[in-house]
């Protein structure tokens, strides 16, 4: 049963029973609405709590529905929360954790409100591309102003109830268990208001003196953040409306809204990428009750760039680390670059001065590799040579204790290959980090053959713990992201070639989305690090055809920021990527010395190419289980690679321009200059041909 009817002196309590988060699907619904009627009909029942079991008060409407007739049959959110708040008896809402999207709405229907600090209060609707669509619009500004509900509802940002205890929100702020606090209230006021009306929002006035000024100047700010998608700007929409004309005119016109955004592209992709983050943690051949090993003291060898940000993860998780460098002075440096990272978060105002010195305190530096003994989980983040990471796996075979998990941050060699450095590759998996490893969300885990399930099942919950989306990759040249986005660069540096410049490639990739297109990108990174792969790769594949240009650019030395100029030109002090006159002028020259006569490229064959190159690597990646999903490179993506949320990820971006485009579309490019690299995944044709897509 999805609800729960019971009563105490008087009181109804009905209790939203639908674990994990209380979703208000139909059944939830069903239950509400005939524990109401039960209420209303009792004569013994003078006044109604409505609480939620478990960890959440609820969650809000359940996603799962959307797009489904489930979604849309009766009694709708809409309906319930109507006869919630018509309903002659008093509804107090007792809320203990989670209230959200719907969940509030739920709530905001009730006549009353008592909560207990640390709940999560939101309407994150906006988040998903929509917009609060059961009177959040209308409600929570009635209840707590128009300008604190406008930032909530716009950012879609959670709130913790404490912060909301003089707002207007509660009416009580409970210390102690909130059911309790709620039947006293729901007592008094059924004694005080006996037979009387009780408080509805709908009813309230919103108070502001400058309504409409403060709307707009909210439209600006969000136009301001340019947001590509409408969910945004209909949130604001729709609170205006019910500000200008009216509660049940705003209602209406709210609704409307909610009807259009569930159907959007957007949208389907943000809830592709809200489902596809929580499926990225479930391994199909690992089941989810694997025991996990305990993990309670981690090491990190090497105390550079990388591994000073994965300690800092581990650190910020509250979990001890023993950070290992070979050289006092490499040791001193990673400390000092860490404790650097903390201030700067210090200065921002995110962290307190005791917190930093708390985090650095789990810090224990050291020089010997008999002082890793005790560590549970060792992570590695030496130097990207296999001979090394030879040295340091061998060494941890013989001092690490029994069931402590080796884990290798390599990006690019063969972890098959590092674990046959030890005598347990059961215990040996890949956790690649990506840069800068204490920000980047993704971490892509690596399985070997041999790696042992339940060390999969505890890397992932250690993920959790630090706060990654963790994706499951195989072992390949790459994983699965940098894999793909050699042949994004490879489209990128043919189209240099055959007539484009960067900075037009650049701005295209990015009014697409991306954070940052390939050639920033690249002078970000530091064009050498792609240089040293490039050459690594016509050793390895002297058959694979790749544009030499960026070859010719690295051979003047220009690497990019570090360099004062690469692709693009730089000020000193200023990241500023400018065009460059001489980069544009050796591309030109290089078409010309390789016979190729340069050509219009416009906007949409950029993006095509771009794209599809990541899309046809993925399937390539998907047909040969590197990658047991689309949901999870669409996850790599999203998280690591700033593929734009709102487009849901490559493969999804694919499904939803239809797998029949994509594929005319790479044959048209394969017909074309350098269209050699189109070598279709068989994947992409047979899905195709079958008119279906990589996500179903
Ligand atoms: N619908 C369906 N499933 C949901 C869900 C939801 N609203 N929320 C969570 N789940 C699933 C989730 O996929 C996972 O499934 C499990 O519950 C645990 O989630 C009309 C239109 C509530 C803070 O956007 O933010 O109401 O992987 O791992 O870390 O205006 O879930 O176990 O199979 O995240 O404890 C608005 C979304 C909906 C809130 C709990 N509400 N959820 O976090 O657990 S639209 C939201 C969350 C709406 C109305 C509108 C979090 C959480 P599985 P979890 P958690």
């Amino acid at each position: 049963m999805a609800v729960d009817y019971t009563t105490r002196d008087g009181v109804a309590v009905i209790t939203l029973n639908n674990p994990p988060v209380n979703g208000l699907g139909l059944s939830t619904r069903i239950g509400i609405m005939d524990g109401l009627a039960r209420a209303e009909r009792d004569p013994a029942i003078s006044a109604i709590v409505l609480t939620g079991s478990g960890t959440a008060f609820s969650g809000g409407a359940d996603i799962t529905e959307f797009n489904t007739p489930k979604a849309l049959q009766e009694p709708t959110l809409a309906t319930v929360i109507r006869a919630v708040e018509a309903s002659a008896k008093p509804v107090v809402a007792a809320i203990h954790s989670v209230a959200m999207g719907g969940g509030l709405e739920l709530a905001l229907g009730a006549h009353y409100r008592v909560g207990v600090p640390g709940a999560q209060i939101a309407l994150p609707e906006v988040k998903l591309g929509l917009l609060p669509g059961a009177g959040g619009t209308q409600r929570l500004p009635r209840a707590i102003g128009l300008e604190a509900a406008l930032n909530m509802i716009v950012s879609g940002a959670t709130v913790m109830s404490e912060k909301l205890t003089d707002s207007g929100l509660f009416d009580e702020m409970a210390e102690g268990d909130v059911l309790e606090a709620a039947l006293a209230f729901a007592r008094r006021v059924a004694e005080k208001d006996a037979g009387g009306t009780h408080p509805r929002l709908r009813d309230r006035k919103i108070q502001h003196e400058n309504a409409a000024g403060f709307i707009q100047f909210s439209r600006n700010s969000v136009a301001a953040v340019a947001k590509p998608f409408p969910a945004p700007g209909k949130c604001i929409d729709a609170i205006e409306a019910g500000v200008l004309k009216g509660f049940d005119h705003g209602l209406a016109f709210e609704r409307e809204c909610f009807l259009a955004l569930v159907q959007t592209p957007e949208s389907r992709a943000l809830r592709h990428a809200f489902f596809g983050e929580r499926a990225a943690s479930k391994i199909p051949d690992v089941p989810s009750d694997t025991p996990v090993r305990a993990i309670k003291q981690v090491a990190v060898i090497g105390a550079g760039t990388m591994g000073g940000g994965i300690a800092m993860n581990f650190v910020n998780a509250g979990l001890p680390v023993m950070l290992l460098e070979t050289k006092p002075e490499a040791l001193e440096r990673g400390l000092a670059t860490i404790r650097k990272n903390y201030e700067t978060t210090v200065k921002k105002g995110k962290l307190t001065q005791e917190a930093l010195e708390t985090r650095m305190a789990l810090i224990t530096p050291t020089l010997s590799y008999d002082d890793l003994a005790g560590a549970d989980l060792i992570v590695e983040a030496v130097f990207e040579e296999l001979g090394v990471k030879e040295q340091v796996f061998r060494r941890l075979d013989e001092i690490a204790k029994p069931g402590a998990i080796l884990a290798s941050n390599t990006s690019t060699l063969d972890l098959n290959k590092i674990a046959a450095f030890t005598t347990r590759p059961g215990d040996v998996v890949g956790m690649h980090f990506f840069s800068p490893a204490n920000v980047m969300k993704l971490l892509e885990v690596v399985r070997g053959e041999h790696t042992a399930k339940d060390v999969l099942a505890t890397v992932m919950q250690v993920a959790k713990r630090i706060k990654k989306t963790a994706v499951v990759s195989g072992v390949c040249d790459g994983f699965i992201g940098n894999r793909m986005i050699e042949q994004y660069i490879r489209q990128a540096l043919f189209m240099l070639e055959e007539g484009a410049l960067p900075a037009q490639i650049d701005g295209a990739i990015e009014r697409f989305g991306f954070a940052m297109g390939p050639f920033r990108m690249s002078d970000l990174a530091g064009n050498d690090i792609g240089w040293a792969i490039r050459k690594r790769r016509y050793a390895e594949q002297p058959g694979m055809h790749y544009s030499r240009i960026a070859d010719r650019l690295c051979e003047t030395g220009r690497f990019g920021q570090k360099t004062g100029g690469g692709w693009y030109d730089y000020r000193p002090g200023d990241r500023t990527a400018r065009p460059s006159a001489l980069v544009d002028e050796m591309i030109v020259a290089y078409s010309g010395e390789i016979g190729c006569a340069r050509r219009e490229i416009g906007d949409d064959e950029i993006v095509e190419r771009l794209v599809f190159a990541l899309v046809n690597e993925g399937a390539k990646i998907l047909a040969e289980g590197i990658a047991s999903k689309a949901s999870d490179i669409d996850m790599v993506y999203l998280t690591g690679y700033g593929f734009p949320l709102w487009r849901g990820g490559p493969m999804l971006h694919a499904d939803t321009v239809g797998l029949y485009n994509v594929e005319r579309a790479m044959a048209r490019y394969a017909s074309q200059q350098n269209g050699d690299a189109w070598e279709i995944a068989p994947l992409v044709t047979e899905l195709a041909k079958a008119g279906r897509g990589f996500n179903g």
